[in-house]
């Protein structure tokens, strides 16, 4: 990977296509070895809440993709201002992913912090998740995929594995405070209160007033928020759902690790197996017939067998600290109940709060889609008020399945 190095007078500019072909046409991959790409296309095809991406073509055949950092929200506009500095946090990330599952993120050719971007492999080969999804496409490799990059950056990443300075130099690296307060606002908080960034439809409102109404629910999720925001565990994703997931049956990149840092490591899968939960809900509502849904739950289910599985072996193997079984079995089931919890968060928030999903929004039928809404708030609180007490993940499971009329196992 080569940096650009600091010229003090040049300013940060938003690219637009022609000046994102200009900029990556110099640059690597494109210029190799002093070699000329001759005509060289952007498209911008950031479809995100927060970035610029350009696919980058060339008619040396070579292309790339660069990313950029605009300076506020780009769902909202630039009433929200936002650090550009998340592109090198982004890719500091990407740095110490490679060095532990290179296989599942995408290469870094070329980095510039001034002007808050980095070019990067090229995965249009491979498709989002949530798009394919939304399709009634799964990937086989899918759930052994996510759940291994997750077990092996957090365990890998954490107190058991590094040695203490080490990791504290790493926390302090990877500090993200405006990320984190999107996801401890958006995610942990204004689900649960009638927040402006709300978007209720008036039949679904009061299910979010018994819900704000619930004590079980509301201090289960105070507990999450409280380990969000202290518990610097391991080094998370920090935003890892099916759109932050690219894929196809041979393999898988996750990309997007913009809100990276160092928390509770039940975060992320949470995150990524209720977005699965709530793609299965919607093909359940939609077509009840269908098997999809099925298999979309089976591949939740998978996902935390394999993320499990994975963590137990890595911990039991543990060069700095090992936790005997009797504290391994101890930790495996704190990690399935904050999980279970994030999970329902997770589901609740993209449902009515201010970034909802594709999966939901895209039924077109009225009806139906306040159905499978309803049906993901509903299984969104189940989990938050039962996963403190369950035994085992499967319950959580269980849950989520029979509130979406699928006799799960
Ligand atoms: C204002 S950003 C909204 C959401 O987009 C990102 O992908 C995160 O999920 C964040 O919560
Ligand atoms: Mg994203």
């Amino acid at each position: 990977m080569v940096s650009e190095p600091a010229v003090p007078d040049r300013q940060y500019a938003a690219l637009d296509e022609s000046a994102a072909a200009a900029y990556a046409a110099a640059r690597p991959p494109l210029r190799h070895g002093g070699g000329d790409p001759g005509e060289v296309r952007a498209r911008e095809v950031g479809d995100g809440n927060l970035n610029l991406v350009f696919i980058i073509t060339s008619q040396s055949g070579r292309s790339c993709a660069l990313k950029q950092a605009l300076p506020y929200v780009r769902l909202v506009g630039e009433s929200w201002p936002l650090t550009i500095q998340r592109n090198a946090l982004e890719r500091h990330a990407y740095e110490i992913y490679s060095s532990i599952t290179p296989d599942l993120v995408p290469r870094v050719y070329h980095a510039d912090e001034r002007q808050a971007l980095f070019i990067m492999e090229d995965l249009s080969r491979l498709r989002i998740v949530r798009g394919a999804l939304t399709e009634g496409r799964l990937f086989p490799r899918l759930a052994e995929d996510v759940a291994r990059f997750a077990a092996e950056t957090m365990i890998r990443t954490c107190d058991f594995y590094l040695d203490s300075g080490e990791k504290k130099r790493l926390v302090a690296r990877c500090v993200n405070p405006e990320l984190c307060k999107i996801t401890e606002d958006l995610v942990l908080t204004d689900p649960f209160f009638d927040a402006p960034s709300n978007q209720i439809e008036p039949e679904l409102r009061p299910a979010m007033e018994e819900l704000w109404q619930d004590t079980r629910a509301q201090d289960s999720v105070a507990r999450l928020r409280h380990a969000f925001v202290t518990r610097a565990e391991a080094l998370l994703h920090g935003d890892l759902h099916s759109g932050s997931v690219m894929a196809d049956r041979e393999e898988t990149k996750i990309v997007d690790a913009e809100f990276a840092f160092f928390g509770p490591v039940a975060f992320d899968i949470g995150m990524f197996i209720a977005n699965l939960w709530i793609s299965a809900i919607a093909h359940h509502t939609t077509h009840p017939e269908n098997p999809f849904a099925r298999a979309v739950f089976a591949q939740a289910d998978d996902t935390w067998r394999c993320f499990a599985a994975r963590v137990e072996a890595l911990v039991a193997d543990a060069p700095i600290w090992r936790l005997p079984a009797g504290a391994r079995r101890e930790y495996l089931l704190a990690l399935a109940r904050d999980a279970a919890g994030f999970a329902g968060a997770e589901m609740i928030r993209r449902t009515i709060g201010l970034a909802r999903v594709a999966d939901l929004e895209g039924i077109a039928d009225r009806a139906t889609r306040l159905r499978a809404k309803a049906a993901t708030l509903a299984a969104g609180r189940a989990l938050l008020c039962e996963s403190p007490t369950i035994d085992a993940f499967r319950e959580a499971h269980r849950l989520v399945g029979r509130g979406a009329g699928l006799d799960v196992r």
